[in-house]
Order: structure tokens, then sequence, then C-alpha cells
């Protein structure tokens, strides 16, 4: 069997979460559990495309994600979230909703410049020629966890290893 649990991974745009967490999902279903896999990027083109990134956009981006993790978790998910989720409190209100031990904090980071030069989207590109401000990484903060259950440095790690970290801290507890 498995626990339900909510593997929350944040960071700046570029540093490898929605990579890292689709390949972990992969794994997962190879071990036949029940996975929910919560990607900013697709949130955001549905249920949360009335939001855009102003500081209280991003909150209540959040605050939805997290009312629906919740949903997922207490049906039996591993459930998986990938949001640039830049302000620690939205990320501590999220851990209320859960059970002690239930939220786990993953920060997937890199240096600056490797997001900018990795720029999946062309959002960097953007920022620099003025077209996009407020880009997360860029020219807004992103607050770094103060205490995540992992910290995974993407210019150092593999995607390999990060899962196989990943998969690590879901077992953590593990019957
Ligand atoms: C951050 C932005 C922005 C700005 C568009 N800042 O790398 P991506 O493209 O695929 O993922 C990013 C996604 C971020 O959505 P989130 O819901 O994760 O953000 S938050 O948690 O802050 O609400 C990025 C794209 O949307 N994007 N503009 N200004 N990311």
């Amino acid at each position: 069997g498995h626990k339900a649990q909510l593997i929350w991974l944040t960071g700046i745009s570029g540093a490898g979460k929605s990579t890292i967490a689709r390949a972990a999902e992969q794994k997962l279903w190879e071990q036949g559990k029940q996975t929910m896999l919560l990607d900013g990027d697709q949130v955001r083109h549905g249920l949360n495309g009335d939001l855009g990134f102003s500081p209280a956009d991003r909150t209540e981006n959040i605050r939805r994600v997290g009312q629906l993790s919740r949903l997922f978790y207490e049906h039996g998910n591993i459930v998986l979230c990938t949001f640039v989720s830049p302000f620690a409190k939205d990320r501590e209100a999220v851990k209320a909703l859960f059970p002690e031990g239930a939220f786990k904090e993953v920060h997937i980071t890199c240096a600056p410049e490797t997001a900018q030069e990795r720029d999946p989207k062309g959002l960097y590109k953007k920022a620099e020629e003025g077209e996009i401000t407020g880009l997360t990484g860029f020219d807004a903060a992103h607050q770094a966890p103060e205490d995540p259950a992992l910290t995974i440095n993407t210019d150092e790690v593999s995607v390999e290893e990060a899962v196989k970290q990943i998969l690590e801290l879901i077992g953590q507890g593990e019957a």
C-alpha cells in the first residue's frame, strides 16, 4: 500500500519542477500507486484561467490548489504539486490544511542563470526585452522554504537522481 500525502514542489520558472514531477509520477504509476499531479501551467489554463500573476492572484491560485489537493489527498492519492508558489505564507496555508507530516515541501532550485538559459517557455527572454514584468526568478522574488523536507539543486542533480530522492521521501514511514 501507500500513504496519501502531498509533495509540494516550489521554485522559480525553469528550475525543473514539472520535469521532475512528471518523471516521479511515471515511477509511482509503475509501482501501482494512485497519484494526482497538479501543475501550475495546466491549472492556469483551465480551473484558474481567471487568475494572473499579481501577488493577490498568486495567493488565490495557491489557495484553490491547496483545497483541490486536499480533496485528492482525502481520496487516498499521492498528490504532486508543481507551482512557483513564491510566497512562504501561501505554502504555510496549504500545509495547515493537512495532518501533521502529510505535507512535504520540496525546494527545486538552480542558479538564476541556469533557469534563464533553459528558458523553456521563452519567458526570461520576454522579461529581458521588457515585454513582461513580475517574472519570478527575474524581477520578482521567490521566498525559499525555511525548513523544506528536501532541496534539490538541478545544477548538480540529474532528473533521475531527483526522482530517486523524491521517491525516498514519499516512502518514508511507509509500512
Ligand atoms: C512566474 C509565470 C509568470 C510570472 C507566466 N511569474 O515555467 P512555467 O511558465 O511553465 O511555469 C510558470 C507558470 C507559473 O504558474 P504558477 O501557478 O506555478 O505560479 S504561482 O505559483 O506564482 O501562482 C511560468 C508561467 O506560469 N508564468 N508568467 N510572471 N511564472
